[in-house]
């Protein structure tokens, strides 16, 4: 028999995890991390679980069935067996719950995405749904609209699978995926005041969904766009006025059913003023920006976990990859950004929820703004290259299927196009910047540098980025075109200055912690600058050409 490699295995998710070891040790209490842990614990010998089942077993993808037998129109969807277990987990877990639990106080938010992070991966992406449904509770409270908190939220907030409603989030049309104020769909009262809606939407992310919220122009009231809370079912479980034309064929999350769909009359509430809707989904959209964030770094986390393990398992010339100095490096690399990223969306979930129960500074809602999308963008593109560089850890391997590493790739590739492609969070970025300018940046860092030298590099380094963005953002007020052609580059040296100070407070906080320490200086040797040198934006235009 020749050589067989041994597998990679994944540790556990939970013991084995430093990075969430240090933020449970910091960022929460110390009786709320006992409350927290068996909990915990359980979600991550769950997902441990499902890694060794995922291998030992083919891949599945949903199932859409339109007719029955007998010719009827049924839409059915069957689910792949991770999604057949998540309202279990979900209620057992209050994965969407713990978040708005308000008997938790000013950390419900961090400890629900700490058991994001830990299901994520297993999940197959019925995190998606949970994300959407979690957007539409926000939502629904920031309307103040009592009838439908009364209606939704018991369900949405469930800590008990059978009663457990699941949203969608009808958005995208095939005129816009971005730009979704020209939104098509119509809503139309019928005799008895009751709103229905017609149109089609090109992406519905999950078509599992009880509940909705979708984007309409209601008939009869100028030129609006309104944002409405749909039931998709009648009281026999059927669709009501839904049809499902087909299931997406995607490059990732095969596992998750993302439709198109046709409306054709389903009923349709408001949740507020006939007006105004992309303003009404703001709140959602910064709630699933920060779950898109959280199920990055969870990716990432499986990425390096796997890689990790596999460097020690591995010989190759003479040593094990682990003892590779190139190998070495290139794992310190990804290692360093992914703390980075790590960091910086705790950091936002903690905030969100510190400003949700208004236990915050005065300069932290804004600074909450600005890092939503900065953080969103970040880790949905390193991500990717996180992942791609993980495939090449295991060479030839990397690139065959059943070693499961392929999907990491597909699926990793999402998350810096849905809720908002990088160009399009870093222009939001250059929104709340104008608004609010840098000061709320600069409160935050310098809270999280105050027990650092003001005299050392890294401080000197931060104060740098922030100068040199700053320079730019004043350099460019007259010349908005200038200033949007670099608003990937002032995002990405934003979200990466932010990333060092918390770094820094991180390896100021634990002295003795070699590999803090080794974290930051790689993190800092890459760079926090990410601008371009050229912003002339005739140049940029005039290599468009064809
Ligand atoms: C596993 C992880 C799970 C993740 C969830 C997965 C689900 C994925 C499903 C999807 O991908 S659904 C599709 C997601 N689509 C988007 O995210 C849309 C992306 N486009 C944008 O974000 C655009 O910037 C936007 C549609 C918001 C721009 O629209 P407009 O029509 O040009 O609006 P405008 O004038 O810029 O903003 C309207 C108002 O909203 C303004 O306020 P005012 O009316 O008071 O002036 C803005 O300030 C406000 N606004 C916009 N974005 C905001 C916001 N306010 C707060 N936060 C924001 N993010």
């Amino acid at each position: 028999m020749s050589f067989l490699q041994e597998a990679p295995q994944l540790s556990h998710p939970l013991h084995a995890d430093r990075l969430l070891q240090h933020l449970l040790a910091h960022g929460l209490p110390a009786a709320r991390r006992k409350a927290v842990t068996p909990d915990l614990e359980a979600l991550a010998d769950y997902a441990h679980m499902a890694w060794r089942r995922r291998m030992h077993k083919p891949a599945e993808v949903p199932v859409h069935t339109p007719w029955d037998a007998w010719g009827r129109r049924v839409d059915r969807i069957h689910p792949t067996t991770a999604w057949c277990e998540g309202a279990a987990i979900t209620a057992r877990h209050g994965l969407v719950a713990t978040g708005h639990d308000g008997t938790i106080g000013p950390t419900g938010r961090l400890e629900q995405f700490i058991r994001v992070y830990l299901y994520h991966v297993a999940s197959e992406f019925y995190t998606c749904p949970l994300a959407m449904t979690d957007g539409a509770a926000t939502a629904i409270k920031a309307s103040g609209n009592r009838a439908l908190m009364e209606r939704a939220l018991p369900h949405f907030l469930s800590r008990d699978a059978d009663t457990l409603w699941l949203s969608g989030q009808w958005m995208t049309e095939t005129i816009g995926g971005s730009d979704v104020g020209h939104t098509e769909t119509r809503a139309r009262q019928d005799g008895t005041g009751q709103w229905r809606l017609y149109g089609r939407k090109w992406f519905t992310s999950a078509i599992v969904g009880e509940a909705a919220m979708a984007l309409a122009r209601p008939e009869g009231v100028d030129d609006n766009l309104a944002l409405f809370y749909v039931e998709t079912k009648d009281a026999e479980g059927r669709w009501n006025g839904v049809t499902i034309d087909r299931i997406k064929d995607k490059l990732g999350t095969r596992e998750l059913p993302t439709a198109e769909i046709h409306l054709d009359g389903v009923p349709a509430w408001p949740l507020g003023e006939l007006a105004h809707g992309v303003r009404q989904v703001a709140p959602m959209l910064n709630v699933t920006r920060t779950w898109n964030a959280v199920c990055a770094v969870a990716s990432m986390s499986r990425c390096l976990a796997l890689a990790g393990d596999y460097a020690r398992r591995r010989r190759v010339f003479g040593k094990m990859l682990i003892e590779q100095p190139l190998h070495a490096r290139t794992l310190a690399d990804m290692q360093a950004e992914f703390a980075g990223a790590f960091a910086l969306t705790f950091c936002i979930a903690d905030l969100l929820g510190r400003v949700e129960s208004r236990q915050v500074a005065d300069h932290e809602p804004a600074l909450l703004r600005l890092l939503t999308p900065l953080t969103k963008l970040w880790t949905g593109k390193l991500a990717t290259r996180i992942a791609s560089e993980t495939l090449e850890c295991f060479g030839g391997n990397g690139y065959i299927e059943d070693t499961g590493l392929p999907q990491l790739l597909r699926d990793a590739q999402v998350y810096s196009i849905w809720e908002g492609t990088t160009n399009v969070l870093s222009l939001d970025s250059l929104r709340v910047l104008g608004k609010s300018g840098l000061d709320p940046l600069r409160k935050g860092i310098d809270g999280w540098l105050k027990d650092v030298p003001a005299d050392s590099p890294v401080v000197h380094a931060i104060g740098h980025a922030l100068e040199v963005v700053q320079q730019r953002l004043t350099a460019a007020t007259s010349d908005a075109d200038k200033l949007e052609a670099q608003a990937r580059g002032v995002a990405l040296t934003l979200a990466r200055a932010g990333a060092a100070a918390l770094l820094t407070r991180n390896a100021a906080r634990e002295p003795d912690d070699m590999r803090a320490r080794a974290t930051l200086a790689i993190f800092l040797d890459h760079g926090l600058l990410r601008l371009p040198a050229e912003d002339d934006i005739d140049a940029v235009r005039a290599l468009c050409q064809p």
